[in-house]
């Protein structure tokens, strides 16, 4: 296995090096970082045991990486709390960032969905930088009632948009098709609003794979709206929405014994097999992982005159 260390943390560049040089210092912030990221579910069953080692063979091609981004408090880990717990709390908490797993059954084949909540005080862009590379699908929100971060919002998608483009060497962002939702989020503060929804609607008009939905994590308004857009526009199975799958049940996995369970389910969950979980103590994949992701997708890797492989990935 070959050494690597980070090597520079200024914003919107990190440096990955196959060397055992001086830049440990850097790694050891980001490892220290990336421990506090940990979350754990406390109480999983067999079946959601089961059901995590089946998503963990999921093929690469149903496994995605979501990504939240926006200003501070605007409700990111709201809307993330209400679609993996369906929970809501008061008090505000920065978020650093976190991570979480989600993993399904749908059809008879395993999907993962990995989720990145990020912060909105951004403390180190290089790491949002490679958010934006390492992303899939994303949700940019803002909050109905501040103009400046709506603003942030739309900064973000042309953010992503050029970095994405950067990514595959377009010179022109208008064929990228990223799957994308902006979120006016805390619409139950109507008396507060300042972005009205029609001017949100007229700047994404005719942007491809970009969708717009106003929601209340704390109502728990439009949330599965989110999702489920998000899931339409990136072509992925509209089970993965909450609304559309059964949280599997201890009986559930490898049994007939699901009727019970469904007694009190919508009738779209009751119609269909499609079953998930979170999965639990998942951690954050080391930066190192982004980054060998990230050289894969920005083409980094060169080759340098004496013929050795270089891997100094750039993120900028
Ligand atoms: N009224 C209302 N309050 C909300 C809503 N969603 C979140 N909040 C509150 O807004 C505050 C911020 O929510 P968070 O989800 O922590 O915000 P965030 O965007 O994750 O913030 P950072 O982690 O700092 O980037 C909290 O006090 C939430 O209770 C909503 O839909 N309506
Ligand atoms: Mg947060």
């Amino acid at each position: 296995m070959q050494n690597g260390s980070l090597t520079a943390c200024r914003p919107w560049k990190l440096y990955f090096q196959n060397t055992d040089n001086d830049s440990k210092s850097c790694l050891a912030v980001g490892q220290s970082h990336l421990a506090c990221l940990c979350w754990s579910l406390g109480n999983a069953t067999a079946a959601d045991m089961a059901l995590v080692e089946q998503g963990d063979s999921a093929p690469p091609e149903n496994c995605h990486r979501l990504v939240i981004l926006g200003s501070a408090k605007v409700g990111k880990t709201a809307i993330v709390s209400r679609f993996l717990a369906n929970k809501f709390d008061e008090n505000y908490t920065p978020t650093i960032e976190d991570f979480h797993r989600k993993i399904y059954r749908i059809r008879g084949a395993p999907y993962r969905l990995d989720i990145l909540d990020t912060s909105g005080n951004h403390p180190f862009p290089a790491m949002r930088r490679l958010s934006f590379i390492t992303g899939d699908l994303f949700i940019l929100v803002y909050s109905i009632d501040s103009r400046e971060s709506f603003e942030e919002a739309i900064r973000l998608r042309e953010q992503i948009l050029e970095c994405k483009g950067h990514c595959a060497g377009l010179k022109s962002q208008k064929t990228l098709d990223i799957p994308m939702v902006i979120v006016g989020n805390k619409a139950d503060k109507e008396s507060e609003r300042v972005v009205e929804a029609s001017e949100v609607t007229k700047q994404i008009e005719g942007q491809h794979g970009c969708a717009f939905v106003e929601s209340s994590a704390k109502k728990s308004v439009n949330v599965d709206e989110v999702f489920l857009r998000l899931f339409e526009i990136a072509k992925l199975p509209s089970e993965m929405s909450p609304s559309m799958h059964r949280r599997v049940q201890p009986t559930y996995i490898g049994s007939t014994s699901g009727n019970n369970q469904r007694k009190g389910m919508s009738i779209r969950r009751k119609m269909s097999d499609a079953c998930g979980t979170v999965a639990p103590n998942v951690r954050r994949p080391s930066i190192r992982t982004d980054l060998l992701v990230a050289q894969t997708r920005t083409g980094r890797t060169k080759t340098s005159p004496d013929g050795a492989r270089e891997s100094k990935c750039l993120i900028q």
